[in-house]
Parts: structure tokens; sequence; C-alpha cells
């Protein structure tokens, strides 16, 4: 192997190699340990070395890496306490993540690295964030992601490279090349002759280097981090390795054919390196073997401390705590009062003192508006949001006021911009991403409710995004443009999901969403943007999350809604006059307003739970069942679900009648009356 020290003195090389030794010595212990049963699962990167190493040293300390499953000398190259990534492989509670995670997915802020999720290609996705953070800052940073070649199969990756590119952010994608993604080889993966080809279609620069030279890792990275802060470029970097264990140590490596073992011992990134050293003079045999006692006794050193780790005692009230980042108390400021802080503070779209007349849909606009004054540090993402102001028109004039870099027209990527809102997040930036249709957050699922509801849990960093749900039908717009898809959310510990029904309750929800750092699911119904209108008040008000508003009080009947439903229900209460309904619009869906919902049963004690989602699985279903449990002594009938037929939204406006809850809401009431 051919080495280049350009211009790196001896010292400089030594610590070179000892930063290339120390995670090949922790891995071969770790072998031994998982061999002894004394850690659970382990992701060799032996042969990978010089990669996770020479990418590290070619960055500042605090610039932010999204390693993988491979990448210990990523954890090794910020200097994390031995004792405390032991810690955190053995699964105990002072490891970093509280022994909530495995291996190595997880994160440090101190340290600047954000733990993976074991689906692999979002990690690329947050580096556009952070490099979009640093951007907007106008600081010389860069920001570095890492993916195998089987990740680079993955639709994550093309996004995350293309929103790289049209957004000109300072990123570097490197791919470990080490030729099988599991055990499945490249040929079977892609059909370009090299992946780093694969910057040119993107419009960015990449080369192609050999993964097990140190010193070629560190210059190109070193050179390619000067290219993306000066050019505000990415960059694409193929490194050739190979992996010389299985994916992970239970898998084996029999479908590896042995000549390669053979070929590739011979370019081991260690060992040539050692060799290197020691041709040179730089470094004798006899002073690599002090080196390698030395570290041998630093890892016995730490291991010891991990092996006196606190025993696990699991803590109930501990763990759902860390579900969610607390809500500052600087946030909680405004909730003292609705109408904490005047117009003139943070300037309103509406009329002085209170509009009213404003529609839905000003309330929401206003609400967004009012945190654009208010959060220097808020940034906006959507498709179609900037020139044109969104498909409703909800940010119109946003782009026009604000700026570009703050209200930005995404390309078509809904998972590469929430991975990319969670990498803003990283840096201390609040960030909106608005679905032009509820319908399309399917294809940002896993970012949503893998990477953003869980990382608070997993490893304490908060997702401070809001997503922006155009939801529902009524209007015709068949199957994706009209589904109510917040079950798919209220069942993912980590979110948080608000459904405003009215105006004013659409402009503070948002206030309160956006300051709440925390990732929320902000369901706004498309048919009340303009149908429905209300007094909203021109100051800056949150609505908190997690509380119910109720619409009128009754005794013969409890309405149990939100969103349209609260609507339906009212129209009802017009219609029947003679009848006594309580009508509770939740607001929230998650955190519920258990005390609210108690009180509205009691009221009553005949409960009707309705809402625009079809009916199995509904959000009704959970709420039914909590009464049951909880309210059962209250109760003088059965709790009864109104929801919208179990098929997919048609499309004919009479179908589409016959589909939604109101067409059987008449009945339902009625059923409960009889009792
Ligand atoms: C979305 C997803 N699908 C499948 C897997 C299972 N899986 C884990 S690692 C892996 C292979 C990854 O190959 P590559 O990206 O080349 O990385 P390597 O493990 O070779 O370093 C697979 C299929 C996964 N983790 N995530």
């Amino acid at each position: 192997m051919f080495y280049d020290r350009k211009n790196l003195t001896n010292e400089e090389l030594i610590a070179i190699y000892r930063r290339l030794l120390l995670p090949r010595m922790i891995e071969e212990k770790m072998l031994v340990l998982l061999r002894q049963g004394k850690i659970s699962k382990w992701f060799s990167g032996i042969g990978q070395e010089a990669i996770s190493a020479g990418v590290t040293m070619a960055l500042d300390q605090d610039e932010w890496m999204m390693p993988l499953h491979r990448n210990l000398g990523v954890f090794t190259g910020r200097n994390m306490p031995l004792h405390k990534l032991f810690m955190q492989w053995q699964g105990n509670k002072d490891g970093y993540s509280k022994a909530r995670e495995r291996s190595f997915h997880f994160g440090s802020r101190e340290h600047h690295i954000c733990g993976m999720i074991s689906h692999l290609g979002p990690q690329l996705a947050i580096a556009d964030g952070v490099a979009l953070a640093h951007k907007l800052k106008g600081e010389g940073k860069v920001a570095v992601a890492f993916t195998g070649d089987g990740g680079t199969s993955e639709g994550d990756f093309h996004e995350a490279l293309n929103v790289a590119a049209v957004w000109d952010l300072p990123v570097i994608f490197i791919i470990e090349n080490n030729g099988y993604g599991l055990s499945t080889p490249v040929n079977e993966q892609y059909r370009c002759s090299s992946l780093v080809e694969r910057a040119r279609g993107y419009g960015m620069e990449g080369v192609q280097i050999d993964g097990n030279n140190i010193l070629s890792v560190l210059d190109t990275i070193k050179g390619v981090r000067e290219y993306c802060i000066e050019n505000q470029k990415p960059y694409l970097v193929e490194c050739m390795t190979f992996r010389m264990r299985g994916h992970e140590e239970a898998s084996g490596t029999k479908y590896v054919p042995q000549h390669l073992f053979e070929e590739w011992k011979q370019k081991d990134p260690v060992e040539n390196f050692e060799a290197y050293l020691a041709f040179t003079g730089v470094l004798s045999r006899t002073e690599a073997d002090s080196m390698k006692a030395g570290i041998k006794e630093e890892i016995e050193r730490e291991l010891a401390i991990a092996y006196n780790a606190s025993e696990m005692i699991p803590d109930q009230a501990e763990e759902i705590a860390d579900v969610y980042a607390p809500v500052s108390p600087v946030e909680n400021l405004v909730k003292k009062g609705r109408f904490a802080e005047p117009a003139a503070v943070y300037p309103s779209l509406l009329a002085e003192g209170t509009a009213k007349e404003a529609r839905f849909i000003d309330g929401i606009r206003d609400g967004l508006y009012q945190s654009m004054h208010r959060h220097e540090n808020l940034v906006l993402m959507g498709q179609d949001i900037a020139e044109y102001g969104g498909a409703f028109k909800i940010t119109e004039g946003f782009m026009q006021e604000f700026g570009k870099s703050r209200v930005r027209n995404t390309p078509l990527c809904e998972s590469a911009i929430l991975g990319t809102a969670l990498g803003l997040s990283l840096q201390g930036f609040k960030s909106m991403v608005e679905m032009q249709f509820a319908d399309f957050v399917s294809v940002g699922l896993n970012q949503i409710v893998n990477n953003l509801a869980k990382i608070h849990y997993r490893w304490g960093q908060n997702a401070d995004v809001v997503v922006r749900m155009p939801t529902g039908g009524g209007v015709g717009a068949g199957p994706f443009h009209s589904q109510s898809n917040e079950a798919w959310f209220t069942h993912t510990p980590g979110l948080k999901v608000v459904y405003p029904s009215t105006p004013a309750d659409a402009k503070g929800l948002m206030i309160a969403a956006i300051n709440d750092p925390n990732p929320v699911m902000y369901f706004e119904h498309k048919g009340l943007y303009r149908s429905i209108s209300g007094e909203v008040p021109a100051n800056y008000y949150e609505i908190p999350i997690g509380k119910a508003r109720t619409v009128q009080e009754g005794d013969d009947v409890t309405i149990i809604t939100y969103g349209a439903g609260v609507h339906w229900a009212m129209d009802y209460a017009q219609r029947n006059p003679s009848q006594s309904l309580y009508i509770l619009d939740l607001r929230t869906l998650l955190p519920l307003d258990y005390d609210a919902i108690c009180e509205a049963v009691a009221a009553t004690g005949k409960v009707l739970v309705l809402h625009e989602d079809t009916l199995t699985g509904g959000f009704g279903g959970e709420i039914a069942a909590w009464i049951a449990e909880q309210c059962f002594s209250m109760l003088d009938a059965p709790v009864v679900r109104c929801a919208s037929l179990d098929t997919p939204v048609p499309f004919n406006i009479e179908l589409e009648k016959q589909f939604l809850a109101k067409s059987r809401l008449d009945a339902a009431v009625g059923k409960l009356l009889k009792y």
C-alpha cells in the first residue's frame, strides 16, 4: 500500500496510528466479550477502520457526524470515555441511552454525533439539516453522513443527495463500499460501475478512494471539507473497503468467497500502516507493541469501571417522562394568560384588536406568521410554499416578507425534508414542514415515527418540528387527497397530535405547537379552511396542548369529537333543539385531556365518540376503551362510536357522503337516546 505522508510530522503519524488502532483493539476485546455473553450483539468494522478514523480526524470536533453501525472509529475519534461506551454496549443505565438502545444506535450532543436508527438511510438527510443550519448562520462548517453500499439503494439516499445538491449544502456523504449489503453482493444492488458515478447525476462532485488507506482518507476528506465550505456544495466520497467479518457476529460469512478474505487481508488498514511506520522508522515494532500494551491496559481499566455500573432498577415514571422533552419555562410564560403578548410585539395579519370574522385558514396563517416573528430561528419547508404560497395559500406572502432562506420550496421528497428538519433541530432551529396533503405523509412516515418521535427517549435529543397536515374529505377529492390519518400518529409515543376545529384554536394551537420543543403533528381540516369563521384575537397567544374545550353543556347525550366532527355535532344540536347535548372538542389527541373526558361522561352517562376517520382502529376506539375502563360506573349506556365506513375515501360525492360519519350521526345519537 502506498502512503503519501505529505507534510505530516512523525508525531502526527503516530497519533493517526493510535486513532486507527484503538477501534481495532476495542473490537477484538468486544468479540471476546460477545462470546462470553457479556454483550448481546456486535456489528464489526474490522477492515474498515481507516474510514471512520480518517474522516473524524479531518473534521472539527464540533462538526456533526451521522455514523452507522460499523463506525466505532467515529465514537472513539470524538474521545468518548471508553467506560461509558462499554456501559452502552452492555445495556447499563449509565451508557449513552440509559439502556434504551443497543450497539451504535445512540448519539451524544456533547460529541456532535447523531445516532442512527436501524433503517440506515434516514441518517443522510439529517446531515442536510445540520448543513442548512450552518449555511443559514453563515458558519464555515460541514456535516458528514455515512452509508454502506447497500444503503445507497434506499430512497433516502437519493432524496438526501438531491436536496443537498439543490440547496447547495455543505455535506460530505461517505459511502463505505464493502462489497456486500448483509449477504447480497453489490452486483445485485446496483448497475452503475461505481457508486460515485451517481454524484454527476445529482449535480455534485464525487471521488472514489482507497478506504483502507488512512492517509488517503484523511487527506481527501480534509480537501473535500475545504471545498464544501468554500463552495457551499455537497460532495460524495466512495471509500472502497471490505468487511472482514459477518454483518453481525451471529450471521457468519459463508456467502463470501474465501479468496476475497485472503486478498483483503493483504490490504488490512491497521497492519499496513503499522508496517509503513516501521519501514520509515517513524514507529518501530517494539514501540508499536508498547502502544498496544498501553491501549490494552486502558481498555481493561475502563472495562472494570463499566462492570461496576449501577444495577438496572426499572423506573416506570422515568421511562414515561423521558419520551418528551420538557416544555421550557420560557415557553410556558405565554400560557399564563391566553393573550399574553399584544399584537404590537409580534405583528398580526389580522385586523387590529380582535378579528370578528376570521376564517379557519386565517387562524392558521396568523399563528404561523406571528411565530415567524417570534422565532427568528423558525424555518418553513414544503412543496410550493414560497412564491406560490402553498397549495392552500397558507404561506402566501411569507417568502416576500421573511425571505427565501426561511420559507423554502422543497423538492418532492417528504422523507428527506423531515430528516432535514431533524438536522435543523440538532443545531437549535425550529421548523415547520408542510405536507401538501396529509395523505402524502406516508412517504415520510419513517422519519416521523422512528426518528422524530423516538429520538428524545433514545438519547435525549429533541426534535423541534411541527408537521402541518391538511387533512380530511367532504369535497370529492378521492382516496389520496381526503384521508383522515391521525390514528397513524396517536399510536406513536413521542409525538404530540393536535387537531383544532375553530379559527381561534387553529391560531393558538399553531403557536403552542411551534413553541413546543417536541415533534407536533398539526392536523388542519381542509374543509374548514374557508367554510367556518369566528373571532380570533390579533394577540400572540397559545392554546395549551393537551387541553380540551367544552363547546356546550347538556344533560341527554355527550358527544366527544374533534376537527370537522365538532361542526357536525353543533349542526346536529341546532337541528334538534329539544335534545340537550354536551359537546366536547378534544383539540389535542395526544396527550389526551382525560379530566375533560371524565367530566363530559359524568354530565350525561351516555357517550358518543364521533370522528371522520374510519371506524376500525380509529382513535375513537381508544377513547371508548378508556371510558369503559375508567368511567364505567358513570355510564347508562354502552359507549357508541360514529365513524366513517371502513373503506378508502371514495371520489363520487354521493358515495363520499355515505362514507362519511356525518351521514350516520343522527342514527347514532338516536340509538343512545333510547337507553
Ligand atoms: C430499511 C432497512 N431494511 C433492511 C434492514 C436490514 N439490514 C441491516 S444492515 C443491512 C445491510 C446493509 O448493507 P450496507 O448498507 O452495505 O452496510 P454494511 O452492513 O455492509 O456495512 C440490512 C439489509 C435495515 N436495517 N433497514
